[in-house]
Parts: structure tokens; C-alpha cells; sequence
């Protein structure tokens, strides 16, 4: 490590103390959250957002004459001017709040699928993806006769470039991408992806909930086409999220629900839809929930996604270290590029059974599928253990994991 990339260490541990439910412990041990692949922890900052929201300008956004209302909606429009700027899109108008990454790709599948899919077309996904970037275009396919094609991956857990180049073609009419892999950790290089779906004249998807938390998006310099997030996965709130599309394409695409805010006249005789970005914003939305990550990316922004993505290279290159000395302990995705995702699997102990006695030791990681059965399929495994790291996370927890682990397999093997 350089001098700089240490200072940057220095002064990202301090971070920690802004997270009140990091400062427990359970089971009589403290708390070494390594499950943020699932869901992070929310800084003070995040949790005052929110309840003075509550507690001061509660009202509904676009609607109101009075003042609360009036409040909601400039707090409500700010965050999204945030989200604007910490992606680097070019309009507020290419910002629209979704529940999350699943709803913000049902919204294209949807929208953009039933639009521009039919009959013959291809989709274009990858083995390493998340449930959330499979079925919703497995649905599209059913509706629409398309048909999806997989790019697959080598035993490392990375994506077969030459494979994907051969795959994508004139039928092709989308690439839907995972940027960073939640089974695996893989970093997939969506950049040159982009470049090569573009010439072709395919647009470019990528699902971005395990990358937004670890390093900079600039969806300007990405040139990306679709970028989907949730704001849980970031500090923020849970049922929020975010879909970026490029404003050309969002005005071509019909609404994905109906109902309030989302129209601009309705009557029995035709509705007229409103304008960008509140054409995909049916109904009242997440209020909090927006203001609150509005919260969370001002947080992320001081702190810096560089500084970030430094530190958290640095853990997990520890992390991984001192797992590989376990004896027996295969780790699952071994990709060249990577970020804070240790997924692995210990000789004659399920991962369950390590989840469990983790826990019992104040140590949460995640056991299971991770909601990417095909990458299961592909290793021939059921499931692995995931430990899964933030800027939060500090040697002390990955010392704790290791002693766990070692006393879990004492007991296991
Ligand atoms: N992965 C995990 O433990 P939602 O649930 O909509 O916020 O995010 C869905 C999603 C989409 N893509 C990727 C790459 C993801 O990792 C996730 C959520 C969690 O890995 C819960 S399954």
C-alpha cells in the first residue's frame, strides 16, 4: 500500500463510530457485521433524516398547496438532484425512484421489453447473475417469444469476453449485466462491454446494487444505458431505489403503472402521461425513503467512493489472506478484479451450520444461494458461506470472523 492509500485508511475507520447499531453486541460478542452484501447499516445522519422528516414536514410530494407539502416536495426533488450528481447523469429527468434494483429492472422489462421485444429478438444476460436480472427477462421472453442467451464465465468467475463477443448479434436487442457479482465478488469491466453492445447498437443494462457502495459510477463516462441500484445497499433506507436511464430512450418508453402523479390529463376519452422522470413515478412514493438516501449519498460523497474502494481492496485482500490459511476453505469466485465479497466453502462443514455458529460468536454473514442459483449450479455447490464487507469494517472484524471460524470448524469437522 502507499502512503496515500494508508492515510485513506486512517481516516475511513473513524467513519464507524456514525453507526449506532455497529456499537452492540450479540451473543455477548461485539458485533462483526460482514453481511452487507444483503443490506448495510444506516449512519446517524441516515436515521435523523428520516424521523425529522417524520416529525417535521411529513406531508405528500406534487400535490399539496400548504407549506409541509411544499417542504416534502423541495426535499424530495433535492435528493434526486443529489442522485443526479453522485452518478453523474445529465437531467434530474433520467432519475426515477423504483423499490429497488429488482423493481427498477421489471420497470425496463417491462416498459422498455414490451416496446421493443418480440418475437425472435434476443436478451443477452450472464451465468453470474443475480435472480433479480434473470427472471424478469425470462417473463419478457415468455410474453414476447424472445429468447435469452447467457454469456458464461471460467472457473475463476469471469465472464468468457470472447464468448460474449460472439454472442451478441443483429437479433440482440439488450445486454443486461451484473457490475459486480453478490456471489461471487467479480468486478465485471461493463465499460468495454458497453463499447462493444453499443456498436452493435444494443443498449446496455447493468445492475449495479453490489457495485454503487464500493466504487464511483459515472454513467456519463460509462456511457451506460440503464443503471439500477438500491438505496439499502448504500446506507440509505430499504424499499428505495433508483433507475437511471438516458432521457431519449425513457421518453420512447409508455409508463410502467398507472395511477397518480405519473399522468398530466385524464379523462374517459384518452389520458396524456406526464413528463419525465414522473411518467414512471405512479402513485405516492417513498418520501422518506428518497429523502433519506438523498442523506445517505451527501454521507457516501464526504466520505469519497475512491477512498472507498481503496480501503475496502485493502480489507479484502486481508480478509482473503487469512482465510486461505484455513485448511480446506475453497473460496467460491477468484476473479483478478474483485471488490468485498468473500464467498467460500470449508471441507466437511455446511455453510448453514458456519452461518449459525458465526452468529452464536457475534459475527453475521450470509449462508445459502445468495439468490444466484446458476452460479451455484455452475460450481456444482448448493450453497456457500459470504462474508460481505463495508467501509465500516475494520481488521478487528475480520480477526473475530477468522477466530469464529476456526472454532466453528473445531466443532463442525
Ligand atoms: N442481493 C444479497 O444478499 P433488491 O433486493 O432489489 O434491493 O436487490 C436485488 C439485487 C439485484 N442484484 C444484485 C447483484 C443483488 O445483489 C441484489 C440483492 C442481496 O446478495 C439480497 S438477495
Amino acid at each position: 500500500m502507499t502512503l496515500a492509500a494508508n492515510k485513506t485508511l486512517v481516516n475511513i475507520t473513524r467513519f464507524r463510530q456514525d453507526f449506532p447499531i455497529l456499537q452492540q453486541e450479540v451473543n455477548g460478542k461485539p458485533l462483526a457485521y460482514l453481511d452487507n452484501g444483503a443490506t448495510t447499516q444506516k449512519p446517524q445522519i441516515v436515521i435523523d433524516t428520516v424521523r425529522d422528516y417524520y416529525e417535521r414536514d411529513n406531508a405528500n410530494v406534487h400535490r399539496g398547496v400548504h407549506t409541509l407539502s411544499a417542504r416534502a416536495t423541495d426535499a424530495y426533488e433535492a435528493a434526486r438532484h443529489k442522485i443526479k450528481d453522485f452518478i453523474n447523469a445529465n437531467s434530474e429527468k433520467e432519475i426515477i425512484f423504483t423499490g429497488g434494483t429488482t423493481e427498477a429492472i421489471n420497470l425496463v422489462a417491462s416498459s422498455y421489453g414490451q416496446s421493443r421485444i418480440g418475437q425472435g429478438d434476443e436478451i443477452l444476460i450472464s451465468t453470474m447473475e443475480h435472480h433479480s436480472n434473470i427472471v424478469p427477462w425470462q417473463m419478457l421472453c415468455q410474453r414476447t417469444g424472445a429468447t435469452l442467451k447467457v454469456i458464461p464465465m471460467n472457473k475463476h468467475g469471469e465472464l468468457l469476453f470472447d464468448e460474449f463477443k460472439q454472442l451478441i448479434n443483429a437479433r440482440t436487442k439488450l445486454l443486461a449485466i451484473v457490475h459486480v457479482s453478490n456471489a461471487l465478488g467479480t468486478i465485471n469491466p461493463i465499460e468495454a462491454m458497453i463499447t462493444i453492445a453499443h456498436q452493435h447498437d444494443v443498449p446496455v443494462l447493468v445492475d449495479g446494487a453490489q457495485a454503487i457502495a464500493h466504487t464511483s459510477v459515472d454513467v456519463q463516462a460509462l456511457d451506460v444505458d440503464f443503471y439500477a441500484f438500491s438505496g439499502h445497499k448504500m446506507f440509505g433506507p430499504t424499499g428505495i431505489g433508483v433507475l437511471y436511464g438516458k432521457q431519449e430512450l425513457l421518453e420512447a418508453m409508455p409508463p410502467y403503472q398507472g395511477g397518480g402523479d405519473m399522468i398530466s390529463v385524464v379523462s374517459f376519452s384518452g389520458t396524456t402521461y406526464n413528463e419525465l422522470p414522473y411518467k414512471f413515478e405512479a402513485g405516492t412514493p417513498n418520501i422518506a425513503g428518497v429523502i433519506g438516501l438523498g442523506a445517505a449519498v451527501d454521507y457516501l460523497t464526504n466520505i469519497g467512493l475512491d477512498n472507498i474502494a481503496a480501503y475496502e481492496h485493502h480489507l479484502l485482500d486481508t480478509l482473503t489472506d487469512k482465510a486461505q490459511d484455513i485448511e480446506g476453505l475453497r473460496i467460491i469466485g477468484q476473479a483478478e478484479n474483485k471488490t468485498s465479497i468473500l464467498s467460500f466453502l470449508v471441507d466437511g462443514a455446511h455453510a448453514a451450520d458456519i452461518g449459525e455458529l458465526l452468529d452464536q460468536q457475534g459475527v453475521a454473514i450470509r449462508a445459502g444461494h445468495h439468490c444466484a442459483m446458476p452460479v451455484m449450479e455452475f460450481f456444482h455447490i448448493n450453497a456457500s458461506a459470504r462474508a460481505s464487507l463495508a467501509f465500516y469494517n475494520n481488521e478487528e472484524d475480520i480477526t473475530q470472523f477468522i477466530a469464529a471460524l476456526n472454532s466453528s470448524l473445531t466443532l463442525l469437522r
